[in-house]
């Protein structure tokens, strides 16, 4: 068994979270189920980012106490995360006290080591983005180059840390590292990004007079951390860092950290660099995703063009938004989040292709065979093609973050068994009394229904445990599952159908 600890970004509280946040979260979850029905020892953690600029900002502006305010945003990112079946084992806040201790045992133990220095900064700053800039990075002036909005410029006395001292490590790391930052395109980016430009120390503090919502910076009274800094040290906080030497060695170096490709500099060039200061290794893998785009723009609470997943699910259910979200585009691509492509994908691949497939069989085995099926058959031949299609490559699709795939090659097995229904036509046999003919045809088609709900169980898990309650068996959904033939025997108990087909219009 090995372990797979697996990280999301921790979310700014400044407001509820929308589609976006719930696609990290849902892929995330997806590959946690994954690594748990294939035997691995997971931890997931996900939580909130409470501090800043930003959410001050957003506190005074609902007329509320910081904390209160962040205690009650927070809340909904908890409620979002259950209603989507979000299987995390740890919810961090960066307002938790032991990482605010770690936070500043980190900068008491890299400003011993003489790589935290105090200078004069000049340069910009976005609050938005609550990031750093200098004159060369800008390419429109008073712009920022991530989000197009207004600079502040700042020239104040700060607490740097020395990521220049690095650069060259973390070039080498790269080059001997080509899997470390996926997918490709994004490593790509980063190696562009640091052949062109220098890297230049990082800002980590800012003036409490100024910006006084944050962890106190622990060498100075004056001055509290940056909350990139803060918010990156969330992942081995959480872990145990500092205080629990046994449990943070067993699960560090994270295996893969999930982020959009909107924080893959704070992610792919401070983050390991603060790493290697520690001494300690970079994680694994860091896996930037798309943008889910609303036209041209990206869905930003800032610009107000956001879905509300809570919305969506009353009216379309958690399952089919978790199915959408993950089968549209492959993780890494953008996508563009258009209602009628979502009721579309829902009603073909949902409604038709597997709602059918699955309502249609449980209604013939309770019409023919009264629901209960005792003697297992041999796999039909019309299946195997599909079916070794998917055995081969489901695992490779899951383990190279290709969910999208794997949820073809799933459904191709699935249009299978729809066209040996058809073909069969099991009408016929019931009229001409071919029982055992139709034993083996419920039952085949019972055993393959069972053994796509364990692949799809990552995926949409409500479902899958669905199928597994109605087809009246209790095993666990795990991979050993997956051989053929080893249910004994089926109850039906048949439900409504799983997806109703959704009115267009
Ligand atoms: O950046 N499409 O928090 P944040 C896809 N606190 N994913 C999206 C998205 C979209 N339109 N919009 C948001 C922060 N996301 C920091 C992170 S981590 C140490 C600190 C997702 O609330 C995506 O994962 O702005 C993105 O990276 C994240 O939300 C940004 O969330």
């Amino acid at each position: 068994m090995s372990k797979f600890y697996v990280t999301t970004p921790i979310y700014y509280v400044n407001a509820n979270p929308h589609v976006g946040h719930a696609y990290t979260n849902i892929i995330c979850d997806c590959i946690s189920r994954y690594k748990r029905i294939k035997g691995d020892e997971v931890f997931f953690l996900t939580g909130t980012d409470e501090h800043g600029e930003k959410i001050k900002k957003a506190a005074d502006e609902a007329g509320e106490d910081v904390k209160a305010f962040v205690d009650r945003v927070g809340q909904n990112f908890k409620k979002l995360w259950e209603r989507l079946n979000i299987s995390y084992d740890f919810f961090i806040r960066t307002t938790d006290v032991f990482h605010i201790k770690a936070v500043q045992e980190v900068i008491k133990a890299l400003y011993e080591k003489g790589d935290i220095y105090k200078t004069t900064y000049h340069g910009f700053y976005c609050t938005p983005c609550e990031s750093f800039w200098t004159d060369t990075q800008i390419k429109e002036a008073g712009i920022c180059p991530l989000c197009g909005r207004e600079l502040e410029k700042l020239e104040e006395e700060n607490y740097f840390f020395r990521l220049s001292k690095y650069e060259d490590w973390l070039k080498d790391y790269l080059k001997k590292n080509p899997d470390f930052i996926r997918p490709k395109i994004r490593y790509n980016e980063v190696k562009g990004f640091l052949e062109t430009q220098k890297l230049s120390d990082l800002c980590i503090s800012r003036p409490k007079r100024r910006v006084s919502w944050g962890i106190d910076f622990p060498i100075d009274d004056n001055y509290a951390v940056y909350v990139w800094f803060d918010a990156l040290i969330n992942y081995i906080s959480a872990v145990g860092f500092a205080v629990e030497g046994k449990r943070f060695n067993k699960l560090w170096p994270a295996d893969i950290h999930f982020i959009g490709k909107d924080i893959l500099r704070h992610h792919a060039v401070f983050w390991p660099i603060m790493l290697h200061a520690l001494g300690l290794e970079p994680p694994r893998i860091i896996f930037a995703h798309g943008w889910w785009k609303m036209g041209e723009d990206k869905m930003s609470k800032s610009k107000g063009n956001i879905v509300d997943p809570l919305v969506l699910i009353g009216e379309i259910g958690v399952d089919a938004l978790r199915y959408f979200l993950l089968r549209e585009i492959p993780v890494g691509l953008d996508g563009n989040f258009s209602r009628s492509v979502l009721l579309h994908r829902i009603n073909s691949d949902l409604a038709n292709d597997l709602g059918n497939l699955v309502y249609r069989t449980l209604n013939m085995a309770e019409k023919y065979l009264e629901g209960k099926i005792t003697e297992s058959s041999p796999m039909p031949e019309e299946f195997k093609k599909a079916f070794k299609g998917l055995e081969k490559n489901y695992i490779s699709c899951m383990d190279k973050v290709e969910f999208s795939s794997a949820l073809e090659e799933i459904f191709k097995f699935i249009g299978a068994m729809n066209k040996y229904i058809e073909d069969t036509k099991p009408w016929i046999l019931w009229k001409e009394k071919k029982i055992d003919c139709l034993k083996a045809f419920i039952y085949s088609l019972l055993e393959g229904i069972r053994i796509v709900s364990i692949y799809l169980s990552p995926f949409i898990p409500e479902t899958a445990a669905s199928i597994y309650r109605q087809l009246g068996i209790e095993k666990e959904l795990n991979l050993n599952g997956i051989k053929w033939g080893i249910s004994k025997e089926f109850n039906i108990k048949k439900e409504k159908p799983l997806f109703p087909r959704i009115d267009v219009d």
